[in-house]
Formats: structure tokens, sequence, C-alpha cells
């Protein structure tokens, strides 16, 4: 029975196999991409792993060789002939590793340099890209300009611990990040506190978000659907909650979704005399009397000093403007009434260390208005 391995070794591993099987779920895993850049990393992977394979092969091959060829043999007595240093032997070891590193360095910088690159001449931060590129450039390269300005471009920025999605059409996403599928959509990256990284495994490779600094990068998705992100630097007690979620929509769909986001804001403007939708409009709408009880009871609870619900969001808070298309409440809880409402009594439960402040004593009145009037907040249920 000695020496035998038991199967039941093989239990932890098993296991691990099981767990791991798990990681392919919400499509969080580079192992199965979805856009061009991640597809480029995993083709890197496997090329790295083939250099990798050949070099085990390679050296066991003749580890082996000489164990079984210069073991020592019955009535074997002698030292072997001692040697030291070989010309040849160096060198060839030396050049065979230049030469593979090669192999790996050439499609690592040229992706490197692919992927950093920068967005073209940022869209024009309004609604009027279309007119200048034919008013200012002849037609002949109108459409090259037009082509540019219709480049995406997000800001985003990291906060302990939710993301900040800003819109070149002047709104602002928390949390989930809509982007068309099919063409490159350009994210220039910065942080408010502390640095975070900036993952989505299926779309692509990460990058750090630095407070101060801005990086930029381009993410591409092939098809429809929800890639999952996350944080992926240490960022304090809750950095393994700090997740996000890119969905991807037809060029058409995003496009009615973008007007829609930015129409929200353009009608509550319109609504209040002023204009723009400054502190004081909002006071204004305070006063109107058609206002929903949970719009009140979410400017008196002052959610609304943190929380944008149209327009341009703040970096207090995420803006809640679709709150009610989130997958998850603050991207960890799912959704349902009473956790919306576990929630906003007492976030650190759910995020330690968060900057939500609690409401543990909101009156119930107030507490299903507002959960009423998030729950209304819906862009998605629009496009149908
Ligand atoms: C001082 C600023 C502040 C105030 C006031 C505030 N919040 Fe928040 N809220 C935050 C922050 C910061 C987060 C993000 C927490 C995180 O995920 O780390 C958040 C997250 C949320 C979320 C989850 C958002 C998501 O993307 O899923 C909801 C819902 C929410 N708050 C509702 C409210 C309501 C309702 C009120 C008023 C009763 C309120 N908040 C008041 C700062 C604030
Ligand atoms: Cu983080």
């Amino acid at each position: 029975m000695k020496g035998r391995i038991g199967l039941w070794r093989f239990l932890p591993l098993s296991a691990m196999f099981f767990l791991l099987a798990g990681c392919g779920e919400d499509k969080l895993t580079a192992l199965d991409p979805y856009g061009p850049q991640a597809e480029w990393i995993l083709d890197n992977m496997i090329l790295s792993l083939y250099v990798m394979a050949l070099v085990i092969i390679v050296v066991f091959t003749l580890f082996f060789i000489a164990v079984i060829k210069f073991r020592k043999k019955e009535g074997d007595e002698e030292i072997p002939k001692q040697v030291e240093g070989s010309k040849t032997l160096e060198l060839t070891w030396t050049i065979i590793p230049v030469f593979l590193l090669a192999i790996l360095a050439v499609p690592t910088i040229a992706g490197t340099y692919n992927m950093a690159e920068e967005a073209p001449e940022a869209a024009g931060s309004s609604g009027e890209e279309g007119e200048s590129a034919e008013g200012e450039d002849g037609e002949e390269n109108g459409e090259e300009v037009e082509e540019e300005d219709a480049a995406i471009v997000i800001d985003v920025t990291g906060h302990q611990f939710w993301w900040q999605f800003d819109y070149p059409e002047g709104f602002s996403a928390g949390n989930e990040v809509y982007i068309p599928t099919g063409e490159k959509v350009w994210f220039n990256l910065t942080a408010s506190d502390v640095i975070h990284s900036f993952w989505v495994p299926a779309l692509g490779g990460k990058i750090d978000t630095i407070p101060g600094v801005e990086n930029s990068m381009w993410l591409e998705a092939n098809e429809p659907g929800v890639y999952k992100g996350k944080c992926a630097e240490l960022c304090g007690p809750s950095h393994a909650l700090m997740d996000f979620k890119v969905v991807a929509m037809e060029p058409d769909e995003y496009e009615v979704w973008a007007k829609e986001m930015s129409g929200e804001q353009e009608s509550s403007a319109e609504e209040s005399e002023g204009g723009g939708a400054t502190e004081e409009s909002q006071e204004e709408d305070t006063q109107d009397s058609t206002m929903s009880d949970g719009r009140q009871a979410f400017e008196d609870q002052g959610c609304i000093g943190c929380h944008a619900v149209e327009g341009q969001g703040t970096g207090q808070g995420p803006s809640l403007s679709n709150f009610a298309d989130r997958e998850k409440i603050a991207n960890v809880i799912d959704v349902s009434d009473e956790n919306l409402e576990a929630w906003i009594r007492d976030p650190e439960s759910f995020k330690q260390g968060n900057n939500m402040p609690a409401f543990p004593d909101m009156n119930d009145e107030d507490m299903d208005a507002i959960i009423d009037y998030l729950n209304s907040l819906s862009v998605e249920d629009e496009l149908e």
C-alpha cells in the first residue's frame, strides 16, 4: 500500500477546477474575448504559451537524455572527465532566448502602442458636430472629419468605490457605461481619491486611473452584451466590490439611448425658465407643484446633493438618471425594493468604507416615495 497515492488527494485539485470553471460567468474572463483588443491579448497569451511549451519540451528532453544516457553504470568507478565552460554552449543558450524574446517583443510592443492610441480630436462637446464639419471643411474631406467627430470619448473617474462616466453630450452615467458595438470607444481616465484600475477582461487590457493624471485607452465590443468590469488596483476596504458593467448596444440603439439620456436633461432645462440646469433651476423645480412626491423626497432628504438625476453628474455620487436600468444596486446588491431600502438605510453594511451617508431614520413615507421614484428612472424602457 505504501507509496500509492490515494485518489482523494486529487479532490482539492478538482475542487479548484470547478471553482475556476465559474470564472467565465458575467463575461469576466480574458479567455473568452468579445472585442479586437481582448482577442489580441488572448492571441499573445497563446503565443507566449507556445514559446514556453517549446522551451519546456526542449529542456526536459535534453534533461532526460542526459539523466538516462550518462547515469552511473555497473562497475563504473571512475570520476567522469571534468569540463568547464564551452563557448558554443554559452552562445547557444544566450542566442536562443534572445530570439525567443524577440518573437514575444515584436507583437507586444506593436500592440501596446496600438492600445495606447490617443482618441482622434476630441468630439465636439455639444451636438453641433455635423454642422461644424460641413461648415469649415469642404465637401472633399467632410466625410473623414465627420467620422472623426463621431468618435465617442467618455471621461472616466474612479472613486472609492464606484465609477463615474461622463459623456461628451454632457450627461453622466454611474457604474454602468453604455457603448455602441463595432467601433472604438475612447476613454480618458482619472481618479478622484486614490489609484484605481479600469479593467474589462472580455474587452481589453487594464489601465490605472490616477489622481491628477489622465490616461487614455479604447475598447471595442464585437457584439451586444453586458461585460463585467473590475477595479484591478487595491484601493481600500471595498476594493473587491468596485465593479462596473459595460453595456454594449447596436449603434442605432445606442444613438437612441444617448439621445434619451441627454434629452432628459434638455427637457428639464426647458421646464425651468432659466434654461441652464443650475442650482437655482433645481430650486425652482422644488416649487413646481407637479413634482412627484418621490422627487420631492429625493430633494428634501438631500440625495440630490450627491446624485444627479439628469444632466452632468458630480463627483460626489453616481448619477441615477437611469437607475432603474441597473443590473445591481451599487454593483453588488441584487435589485429589489427591500435591498434598495436596506442600502439607503445603511450603505456601510454592504460596502465598507464607501462615501454615502446612512439614512437609518428616514420615515417610511419618504422611503417608499424615493424607492418608487428611483424605480421609475429608466431610459432603456423608452427605447422600446
Ligand atoms: C454625501 C453624498 C451622498 C448623499 C447625500 C447620498 N448618496 Fe447615495 N451614494 C453616494 C455614493 C458615494 C455612492 C456610491 C457608493 C459606492 O458604491 O461606493 C452612492 C450610491 C447610491 C446608490 C447606488 C447607485 C448605483 O449606482 O447603483 C443609490 C441607489 C443611492 N446612493 C441612493 C441615495 C439616496 C436615495 C439618497 C438620499 C436619501 C442618497 N443616495 C444620498 C453618495 C451620497
Ligand atoms: Cu478601486
